[in-house]
């Protein structure tokens, strides 16, 4: 549900200012982290895909490749409440995302791809959080 993923994206964009310096990802492109769901951002900037996988690495969701660890994701999803619901169905999602792009070599280039269908998936599936959701839930992590 999108109020599950207003949860993840909360506790996953925690580790985005550790990560802007070796990015690049200024606060000119993504202010805060919960702004990756609003209308008005645009999944493109080659500094968010590097920000996601050095993200990632914080949680190890991802592997040595780049691409999504399944069982590290599956079991931080359900490590939130009402995780259980979202967990098979958004790792379902960023698969199908990672084998659209897998051609793409460059690791930060790919993963922004990545993101960005998985954007456009998750409103389509109707799991994707309104930034408002996020800011409620911000101060629990
Ligand atoms: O092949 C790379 C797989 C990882 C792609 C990362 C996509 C992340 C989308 C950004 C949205 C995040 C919302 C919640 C955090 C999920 C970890």
């Amino acid at each position: 549900s999108a109020e599950v993923m207003s949860h993840v994206t909360a506790h996953f964009g925690k580790a985005l200012d550790e990560c802007r310096e070796e990015s690049g990802l200024t606060a000119d492109i993504l202010e805060g982290f919960q702004n990756f769901w609003s209308e008005d951002f645009d999944v493109v900037h080659r500094e968010l895909g590097c920000a996601l996988i050095c993200m990632s690495n914080k949680f190890t969701l991802m592997q040595e490749d780049a691409r999504m660890h399944h069982v590290n994701m599956h079991d931080y999803i359900n490590s939130f409440p009402q995780g259980e619901l979202l967990s098979t169905k958004m790792v379902d999602l960023m698969h199908n995302c990672e084998k659209q792009f897998d051609d793409i070599e460059d690791d930060c280039t790919r993963v922004v791809k990545v993101a960005a269908c998985f954007k456009v998936d998750a409103k389509k599936e109707g799991i994707a959080p309104e930034v408002t959701m996020i800011e409620a839930v911000l101060e629990k992590y």
